[in-house]
């Protein structure tokens, strides 16, 4: 890979981009919006990509007209076993399932001498690079508690 001078580094998404995991986030949150009685729809599944975990509850229970019926505890328990079925959706994840290029693509910066790190709005970001095999080429991961716009 050339190395060009006034390119100083790469920042990734994770979810979609580096592996094949938004469409888990997806099953997940279509099991929460079963739950909680708000249809499924395209537009739904589309609009909560790249989304916050208690964001993306909110839009779910914002498109069935469903806040209001909810308590701060009954949302942060929708939340984790939302959290809980993602993980179990994702427990068989390995280096087969970053999409194609991405490897190659991330080996050759880091052989290029890029930094690079991963700014995913997921909290399950550090055990999925681990699952992928991926941590080691990245200087840091962006810790989304810390932030407070996306
Ligand atoms: C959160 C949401 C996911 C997705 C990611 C960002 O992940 O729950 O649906 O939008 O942010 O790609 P997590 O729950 O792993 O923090």
């Amino acid at each position: 890979m050339t190395k060009f001078s006034d390119i100083k580094g790469f920042a990734f998404d994770l979810d979609g981009v580096i592996a094949d995991t938004a469409r888990f986030h997806g099953e997940a949150w279509h099991q929460t919006a079963d739950e909680v009685g708000t249809t499924w729809t395209p537009e739904l599944a589309e609009g909560l990509k790249g989304i916050s975990r208690m964001a993306s509850l909110q839009m779910i229970l914002d498109a069935g007209d469903h806040a209001d019926d909810f308590s701060q505890a009954d949302k942060e328990a929708l939340a984790e076993k939302k959290n809980h079925n993602y993980q179990q959706l994702i427990s068989t994840l390995t280096e087969d399932d970053i999409l194609p290029g991405m490897k190659d693509f991330i080996q050759s910066a880091k052989a290029a001498g890029y930094t690079m790190s991963v700014a995913s709005a997921s909290k399950n970001a550090p055990m999925i690079l681990d699952h992928l095999g991926l941590t080691k080429y990245f200087v840091g991961i962006v810790d989304p508690a810390t932030l407070t716009k996306g």
